[in-house]
């Protein structure tokens, strides 16, 4: 069915969400045999990079320059020697040439930042698993579950956390704060509060909130709604 032009994309100078049917797909360098969604990036003000991978059998591509997290949303990874399966994750330190292959078909997020050097330190290369992390509540009185997929320690300069909010969960406050967010919707659905304004929002979007965006989530229908979202980390304002 002809759509006649509409989409529920949506933009303003602080934020911008991004549907499934708008999406458009170009590999980036150094893939072969797979193909980026890019969703987040300078061009679009955002400070990193976010992309959702598609793998064909026999796809493949590099860690870059930058620091590297890839969640694996579909399928198997291969980062190195240890093959990642849906909810599990690697991080990669800068300037990295470690190889990522499929051998089926597969999709990832990858979210990449160039790294903020604190400490003298880099973060070691490692793989993780969200099933493993610890589900700790948002707040006190909250039952919207958080797992932290990154360490806390200030060699990180970047966090991603999943949040899982139970039908009828809301974020207990409007959030306005310096850090920057990428956010991928990964299952159900409900209403985002960005700016000034309300999207509807489901499973497969993506959603950009700039330093300082009004945001707020509630979510709505029968099943919990999950996201896995990225913010800077760690760093003065005034540094990084
Ligand atoms: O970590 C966060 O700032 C998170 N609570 N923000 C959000 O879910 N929009
Ligand atoms: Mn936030």
């Amino acid at each position: 069915m002809q759509k006649l032009g509409h989409t529920r994309n949506g933009s303003a100078h602080d934020h911008f969400l991004l549907t499934p049917e708008t999406f458009v797909r170009a590999p980036l360098p150094g893939m072969r045999n797979a193909t980026a969604i890019v969703h987040a990036a300078p061009a679009n003000g955002a400070a990193f990079t976010a992309y959702t991978v598609e793998f064909e059998t026999g796809g493949a591509m590099q860690a870059g320059a930058a620091q590297m997290f890839l969640y694996v949303l579909q399928g198997f990874v291969t980062v190195d020697q240890t093959t990642l399966s849906p909810g599990q994750y690697a991080y990669l330190p800068p300037a990295g040439t470690t190889p990522i292959a499929a051998h089926g078909a597969a999709r990832a997020l990858v979210i990449e930042k160039m790294h903020a050097n604190l400490t003298g330190e880099t973060p070691d290369a490692f793989t993780g698993d969200e099933q493993a992390v610890d589900a700790l509540p948002l707040d006190a009185e909250s039952d919207i579950e958080v797992r932290h997929l990154l360490p806390s320690d200030t060699t990180f300069d970047f966090a991603v956390n999943t949040l899982t909010y139970p039908p009828g969960a809301a974020l207990p406050m409007v959030e306005s704060h310096i850090m920057e967010h990428g956010l991928l919707m990964l299952e159900g659905g409900g209403i985002y509060r960005l700016g000034e304004r309300w999207y509807p929002v489901r499973a497969g979007d993506f959603i950009w909130m700039a330093p300082f965006c009004a945001q707020w989530f509630g979510a709505i229908g029968k099943v919990p709604a999950k996201y896995i979202i990225y913010k800077d980390w760690n760093r003065h304002p005034l540094n990084g």
